[in-house]
């Protein structure tokens, strides 16, 4: 959760026909905006440098950058997003990560989502999700391995879209999780904090620098972290919530 850098793309007008499980109304283009402007202002102030890439209109649910790529430090992979209509937004930031990574992988065979995958000091997690596929998470481990990240494969609860929909890394060793994920037992080795019901989506906060970034319609689980002595940030994410997303996915970050 130390970073530098960071990549983001800003919104599309196309973004109210962004991708969603289930229909709780489109989300306004200007709503988006604001939440994605206030988004990239608190993390300029967390300490990164941010390169701003242009909005993409034939992809609506571009601005969710982590999902065609993953980053880290010792370099980049190409991944390959479990929705079709999302499977060429890869081209377009591969020339951006090419640019920017000495080592840039492309992932040899199947399926597969950055906002499936978390990375702890333990190792690179990978959930199997309708978007992350058995191939593509195995392939992802042969990339992973190749840049000296250890990793596993475990499973996502059914009916939630990402792994990190319902999780973050809080600090080295202690992980946010709702309380179906924490559950099935894949945190053992860590400190677990499990988000008070009702507040699920909370679960996909954003731990950059000394800094919590945590969704402002959560109260509880703002005031659950900040007892523990985190320092709370929270962001607003009405809008981009109608679209199934959270912070996370709005940044690739090293
Ligand atoms: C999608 O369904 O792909 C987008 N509407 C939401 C993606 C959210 N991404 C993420 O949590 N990493």
């Amino acid at each position: 959760y130390h970073f530098n850098s960071i990549i983001v793309r800003e919104p599309s007008r196309s973004v109210v026909n962004g991708l969603r499980a289930e229909d709780r109304g489109s989300p306004t283009y200007e709503g988006v905006k604001a939440e994605h402007d206030a988004y990239l202002e608190a993390m300029r102030k967390a300490g990164v440098t941010a390169t701003v890439l242009p909005p993409l209109e034939a992809f609506p649910d571009s601005i969710f950058v982590e999902d065609p790529a993953l980053v880290f430090s010792e370099g980049a992979i190409l991944l390959r997003p479990g929705a079709a209509k999302r499977e060429k937004e890869v081209e377009e930031i591969a020339p951006t990560l090419r640019d920017m990574f000495d080592t840039v992988l492309d992932l040899p065979a199947g399926y597969a989502d950055g906002g499936d995958v978390l990375t702890t000091p333990e190792g690179v997690m990978i959930g199997l999700s309708a978007r992350t596929d058995r191939a593509g998470a195995a392939a992802l481990r042969t990339c992973l391995d190749q840049l000296g990240r250890n990793s596993e494969i475990v499973a996502t609860p059914e009916g939630v879209l990402h792994f990190k929909t319902d999780c973050s890394l809080l600090d080295d060793e202690t992980i946010l999780s709702t309380n179906r994920l924490a559950r099935s037992g894949v945190f053992q080795k860590f400190r677990q904090m499990v988000i008070p019901e009702g507040e699920e989506p909370a679960a996909n906060a954003l731990r950059v620098n000394d800094v919590v970034f945590v969704g402002a319609d959560f109260p509880r689980t703002i005031e659950m972290l900040d007892k523990a002595g985190y320092k709370v940030v929270p962001l607003k994410t009405t809008e981009i919530g109608k679209i199934d997303a959270g912070l996370s996915c709005m940044s690739l970050r090293w």
